[in-house]
Formats: structure tokens, sequence, C-alpha cells
């Protein structure tokens, strides 16, 4: 098997229209998509849990006879915990460590309330509150990272939000029947998923129900006799899911709807070639749409890394995916300098930004895009996609221009605070009684009017 990411050069000229072909991605679903899940949320909002029953049992293949019968438990998840290897059991406990204490750190620059008092005594400020409760999707299968949910459910724990419900597509309790057509989602049938639970477990959920699809989204969003309603649905998911969670914006929020993991490295030539050829990999065998980016302006460096990816490719477990990956989407990019291929960065707005230079500081400030960034050699992005401690939950699809890395920001809420002093009551209430009658608005001028005179003393 080869893996061949097509060979770019910024001097020639069809660069522009070979770059933005490579790039070229839509976010679009399918209009046949579209009209199931309308039907499956409708149809889950009329019949609540009996519906959601009929969809488990239809999609997942997991007939259960009433939905007490899809929920896990605190035990499920302690028995979890302790059925991994003592090794695993570290694993996720210094990893959720790390990834805490990045939050905390978050919390504490942008996430406190604040307030201010004029000169005359006039309080403004922000209160900054947590969401009450929040669902977090967890898919189903290969697809079910534990490191996904602890990066889900950290963040919301810290923001101080009280229930975290997770819902996730696995079989339990050996109820699983064998006639699901499992049409649409890639059911993991039967095989639990110990470390998802185990994870569960470490972030501190507070209840999960195995159930997945668009009618999980949906019972999290409108709520049935059993699954509670949540405020705000969080996590990655199949097609049906995002479709799910962009319908249901508007009763919920949701966080993003992300597309395939992108990586893009930024070289001078100075990191070993197989280090940044496993760095492409490792985003690629993530999804056969993933997309894995090397720019560096020097040729024989890029040659190296093709030369790596040839040597390295056939060890790989996942070879077939990080190959349709590289082959369909990937690009290695030589540029006229540094400065260019930041440029060009930006321009492309990637999730994963990795800087493998001997001087990351120097480029690090032209880099204006990216959901994250990783300085120098030693920075593996995966080690951000398990313990660093950022979040790994961030903006594809260039929406790093204007979006941000999950964060305890995203479990919070703002309201803002006003306390008009007496004082303060002369000077605004003659600014908005002006507005208000210039907006044929009396009851507002008025109100404001009647603060003008001084005080009544206070009744009883
Ligand atoms: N790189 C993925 C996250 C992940 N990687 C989970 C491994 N497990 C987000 O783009
Ligand atoms: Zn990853």
């Amino acid at each position: 098997m080869q893996a061949q990411p097509v060979r770019l050069r910024t001097d020639s000229a069809d660069f522009e229209a070979a770059f933005r072909d490579r790039l070229h991605w839509s976010a679009d679903t399918d209009a046949a998509i579209e009209q199931r899940v309308a039907d499956i949320l409708a149809d889950v909002q009329a019949r609540g849990d009996a519906a959601v029953l009929d969809y488990t049992a239809r999609f997942d293949g997991l007939a259960a006879p009433d939905m007490a019968a899809l929920e896990l438990t605190q035990a499920d998840f302690k028995a979890a915990f302790d059925a991994i290897p003592a090794a695993q059991r570290d694993a996720l406990q210094a990893a959720a460590k790390r990834v805490r204490s990045y939050h905390e750190a978050q919390k504490k620059a942008s996430g406190e309330s604040w307030s201010y008092r004029d000169e005359d005594g006039t309080l403004l400020g922000q209160k900054v509150t947590p969401l009450d409760r929040v669902g977090i999707y967890v898919p189903g299968g290969k697809a079910a990272y534990p490191s996904s949910l602890l990066m889900n459910a950290i963040p919301a724990h810290v923001a101080g939000v009280q229930e975290i419900i997770m819902v996730v597509p696995t079989p339990v309790r050996g109820s699983v029947a064998t006639g699901g057509t499992g049409a649409q989602l890639a059911s993991s049938k039967g095989e639990r998923n110990e470390l998802v639970l185990a994870a569960a477990y470490v972030a501190g959920v507070t209840r999960a129900f195995t159930i997945g699809g668009a009618q999980a989204v949906a019972a999290l969003a409108y709520g049935t006799a059993t699954v509670p309603k949540v405020d705000k649905i969080t996590g990655p998911g199949n097609a049906y899911v995002a479709s799910a969670k962009k319908r249901v914006f508007g009763t919920v929020g949701i966080d993003m709807i992300a597309g395939p993991s992108e990586i893009l490295v930024l070289a001078d030539g100075s990191t070993p070639a197989d280090w940044v050829a496993m760095d492409l990999f490792s985003q690629a065998e993530h999804d056969e749409l993933a997309q894995s980016i090397l720019l560096c302006p020097d040729a024989a460096y890029l040659d190296a890394v093709q030369e790596a990816i040839d040597r390295l490719l056939p060890a790989m477990p996942r070879a077939e995916i990080i190959a349709k990956s590289l082959n369909g989407r990937g690009a290695l990019i030589h540029t006229r300098s540094m400065e260019e291929a930041c440029a060009i960065s930006n321009r492309i707005a990637p999730e994963h930004l990795e800087v493998s230079s001997t001087d990351p500081h120097r480029w690090e400030p032209l880099l204006r895009h990216a959901g994250a960034i990783f300085l120098g050699a030693y920075t593996s992005e995966s080690l951000g996609d398990y313990c660093a401690g950022p979040n790994h939950v961030l903006p594809t699809s260039g929406t790093a221009r204007f979006s941000s890395p999950l964060g305890v920001y995203d479990f919070q809420k703002r309201s803002s605070l006003i306390e008009v002093s007496a004082a303060g009551a002369q000077v605004l209430g003659t600014v908005a009684a002006e507005l208000a009658y210039g907006e044929g608005l009396q009851a507002h001028a008025r109100a404001a009017e009647l603060r003008l005179s001084p005080v009544p003393p206070a009744r009883g």
C-alpha cells in the first residue's frame, strides 16, 4: 500500500487551483439523513421513552424492556474502573489530573464574575454561573474515545455543572438482541467499552444511558420520563448525531459540529523526518477524510518525510485508513520561506498546528488561526490529544477563524449585573428618556423620568 500526499510548490503557476482543490470540504448533510433525523426527533418528542426504546432496538440491536434497563449506574463505572489494567487506570487518572488543572487555570483567567462601581455609586458587572445540566454524547464502537469523554466532562465539572448525563450506544447487562439492522449506527454490538465507563468514573459523570444516534440527542434535548432534559449537548457523533444536534439547537445549546480531524505541520527541516511522518499519520488514522498537511521551505526535507512515510506505513495497523486519508486529502507543500508557510497556515486555519522548528517562538506571533498550536519538535500533537492538559475538542474545517477550543466557558453563561444609585439615576434617566422619546416609547421614557426626582422614603 502506498501513501502519497500530493506534492505542491507555492512558486508554481497552478498552486492556487491545486491548493483549493485539496482544501475543499463540504459539511452538507445528505437530505435523506436530514429527513430521517427530523422524523426521529418528532417521534421522541411525542412518544418519549417508548420511541427511544424502539429506535435502540432497531438501530443498535439492543432490546430492553424499559429505559431503566438502559441506565448505567455509578457502580457500573466503578466496576469498569476496577477491572481495567492498573497501567490504564493510572494513565486515565494522570491525564484527568492535567486536563483538570488546565481548565481550572482557564476558569481563573476568564471564567469568574467581575464588577466595578462608577463614581456615583452605580454598580456594573457580570455574573458567571454554570449550566445546571449537560448531556455528553459519546459515539459507539471504535469511535468511542475515553479521552474525548474526559475532554468534555472535565471542563463541565470545573465550570460547576451539577449533573453530567452521558449517552453512549453500547450494549449493557447482556440484554443484547441479535436482530438489529445496524443501519443507522456503527453499533459496537455487545462489546461494551470498559475504558469509556472507567473514564466516566474518573471524570465524574452523574448518570449514563446506553442509547445513541438522533434518538439519544432527542431524549437529552426534550427529556423523557427517564432521561432528564439537559441545557446543552456536547460531544462528537456521526452524520445523524450532527444533524440532530443542529436541529435541537435553540431548544438546547450545542458545542460545535466537528468535521474530520486535521493536522498541519510547519517544519523548518530540523525535526527527525520520522517524527513528523508519524504525526501526519496520527491524524490520518482517525478517518479516511482526515487531513494531514506538511509545509516546509526545504524540498530535501519533504523528500525525507515522503521516504519516512513509505517506510513506516506498512507496519501501521490502520495503514489502509492512513493511506486513503493521505492520498485523498494530504499534501506536502514546498514553500518559498517559513513566513510564507505561516501565511498559508493562516489561510487553512487548521484544527492542530505543529510548529516543528528550532525556533518556534519566532513563528508563533505570525500564526493567528488554529485550534491548538504545538510548539517545538517534542510537542507531538498526540500528547495534546490525551494528556498535555488543553482540550482536544477543537474547531475544524477552517472554523478556527472564528471559534475556539471547547472549554470551561462553554459550560458557563453570563448575566449582566446593574445597580443604579440614586445619583446615577439622575444622569442615566435623562439620557434614557431622550432616546426613548426618540423611539416613540413613552413608558420607557416615563419609567426613567420618574426616578429623576429624589427617592421617597421607604414605607412601613
Ligand atoms: N485528535 C482527535 C482527538 C483524539 N485523538 C481522541 C485520539 N483520541 C481530535 O481531533
Ligand atoms: Zn487524535
